[in-house]
């Protein structure tokens, strides 16, 4: 499953394993002390994805990460990955231990650094974490920082998140990240594709986003999706698609002190709800959580 994004480091306390953090939380990635078994589960989780992707993510994502030193074998060397992100769009990975508060994350990805997970998920817990790791932060999110639609993006919901802290309205420019740069799709010539890293490092919900007739695929719309909540928990309910990722350029120039208070008055939308107004790509049979609420009752 995702990583649990939304919480913040400061509500439960630091990250497992943290000693007292750095002002801005990085640590080192002290990559020589990662043991036979984390570089194993790295190459499980790596070997999974490949066999997955090609042909469900856009083609954006795998033309950078075959130009990255990412590799099955090993845990990949954040000063590696750093000297290629620098020579493409400025950007770097820091070392974090887990989910850092919502301001320091905010000033890191302001300034083109990217706070990556140091750890690595255990392999008897491929599928369900609770922080952000290494796999789902580096497969994840790294090979899109190559991207300069993402990497301009990126850098503007770190401005977004600082000035939506000073407003007190998180949640509008949360959900917007939520349902781009972690849960997104794409359409291509050739059909919709992901660019979501929460959804490219994740086995089951590559396959369900695209496959599965539950979810919703909405055509992407920056109001309404400010206004849909999003569950942190389980698969997606709906899933938004924007029309090619340059469309993002455009997003990280706007000016979201207007839409606020447009949008602050107008009901939040329950993750499953189709509204009017949206152009609709699939309309979810939500059969995957209807299931799970019938099986959680009986
Ligand atoms: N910390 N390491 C890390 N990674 C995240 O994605 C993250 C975080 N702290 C806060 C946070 N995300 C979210 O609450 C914001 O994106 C809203
Ligand atoms: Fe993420």
């Amino acid at each position: 499953m995702e990583p649990l994004e939304q919480k913040s480091a400061d509500k439960h306390g630091a990250a497992a394993g943290a000693t007292a953090p750095s002002a801005d939380w990085t640590i080192d990635q002290n990559w020589e002390a990662y043991t036979p078994e984390e570089h194993a589960v790295w190459k499980t989780l790596y070997e999974r994805q490949s066999k997955l992707l090609p042909g469900r993510v856009c083609d954006q994502y795998l033309a950078c990460i075959q130009k990255m030193p990412i590799t099955a074998d090993r845990i990949p060397d954040f000063r590696r990955v750093n000297d290629t992100l620098m020579q493409h769009t400025g950007w770097q990975i820091v070392a974090v231990p887990g989910l850092v508060p919502d301001d320091v994350f905010f000033t890191h990805i302001a300034n083109r650094r990217f706070p990556a997970g140091q750890f690595i998920r255990s392999k008897n817990k491929l599928d369900y974490l609770q922080e952000p790791d290494i796999f789902h932060d580096v497969f994840g999110h790294a090979p899109m920082l190559m991207n300069p639609a993402i990497a301009d993006f990126m850098q503007a919901y770190g401005r977004g998140g600082l000035r939506a802290l000073e407003l007190g309205i998180l949640p509008f420019i949360s959900r917007l990240y939520w349902y781009t740069i972690e849960f997104g799709l794409v359409q291509q010539s050739d059909g919709v594709r992901i660019y979501g890293a929460g959804i490219s490092s994740s086995f089951t919900e590559t396959q369900y986003c695209l496959e599965d007739d539950s979810p919703n695929r909405i055509g992407f719309d920056l109001e309404r999706v400010m206004r849909t909540d999003y569950r942190i928990d389980d698969l997606q309910k709906s899933y938004f698609v924007i029309n090619e990722l340059e469309d993002l350029f455009e997003l990280a120039q706007i000016d979201f002190d207007p839409i606020y208070a447009r949008i602050i008055d107008q009901p939040t939308l329950p993750p499953d709800q189709i509204v009017s107004g949206d152009r609709v790509i699939h309309a979810g049979t939500l059969r995957y959580h209807h299931q799970k609420a019938a099986a959680s009752r009986a």
